[in-house]
């Protein structure tokens, strides 16, 4: 699928806000896939519809998470999970994007998960440090993020189980398996 129409498609799906970020994600991943020797297509393609699901309404993803026997602990932490998953369902059966390497790195775009591809991590990381985020600590992972991709992955997903622990907010167990198993791999 050619990038424009793929564009087309997901600008259908989200706000305008949203449409930025994701030219955001799409343009770092693209860098990414040629500075750690990822196949870009795959990479600008994932980027394009990894949030894809992410204004569809609650009940439906919930709807699908049951029918489509996805992890049913999902449905017990925070909804904003959902979309990763659930994308990677409708960007397949929706768009037809039939890919395993795209639609699973849109699937994990936000827990992570042990044992991460390439394109995996690239997305994960591309959607962290986009151009349009401005939070704290992003400037030094977008750093680590040219010379080192696990090392930033593994800041990333510190940052960001500070940030949720800081919130009292619950942390999805994948999410703690993704970053156990990046640590353990970095001490070997
Ligand atoms: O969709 P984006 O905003 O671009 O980014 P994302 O898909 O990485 O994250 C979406 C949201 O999911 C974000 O508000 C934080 C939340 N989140 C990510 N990991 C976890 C989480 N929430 C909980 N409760 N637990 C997690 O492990
Ligand atoms: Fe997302
Ligand atoms: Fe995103």
């Amino acid at each position: 699928m050619k990038r424009d129409q793929a564009l087309a498609i997901v600008k259908e799906q989200i706000t305008q806000h949203r449409y930025q970020h994701t030219l955001g994600v799409m343009e770092t991943a693209i860098i990414l896939a040629e500075r750690y020797g990822a196949d870009a297509k795959k990479a600008e393609l994932a980027a394009i519809f990894h949030d894809y699901a992410k204004f569809r309404d609650k009940d439906e993803m919930k709807a699908i998470i049951e029918e489509q026997d996805m992890d049913p602990e999902l449905l017990k932490y925070n909804s904003e999970l959902w979309h990763a998953p659930v994308g990677a369902y409708l960007v397949e059966k929706e768009v037809g994007i039939k890919d395993s390497d795209i639609i699973d790195a849109i699937r994990y775009h936000t827990s992570g998960r042990p044992n991460m591809t390439l394109l995996e991590k690239i997305i994960y990381l591309a959607d962290y440090i986009e151009p349009g985020r401005h939070f704290p600590g992003v400037e030094e992972v977008r750093e680590m993020a040219k010379s080192n991709l696990d090392r930033a992955l593994i800041k990333s997903i510190r940052n960001s189980i500070e940030f949720l622990m800081k919130k009292n907010q619950r942390i999805f167990p994948l999410t703690f398996h993704t970053y156990n198993d990046l640590v353990k791999k970095e001490a070997d």
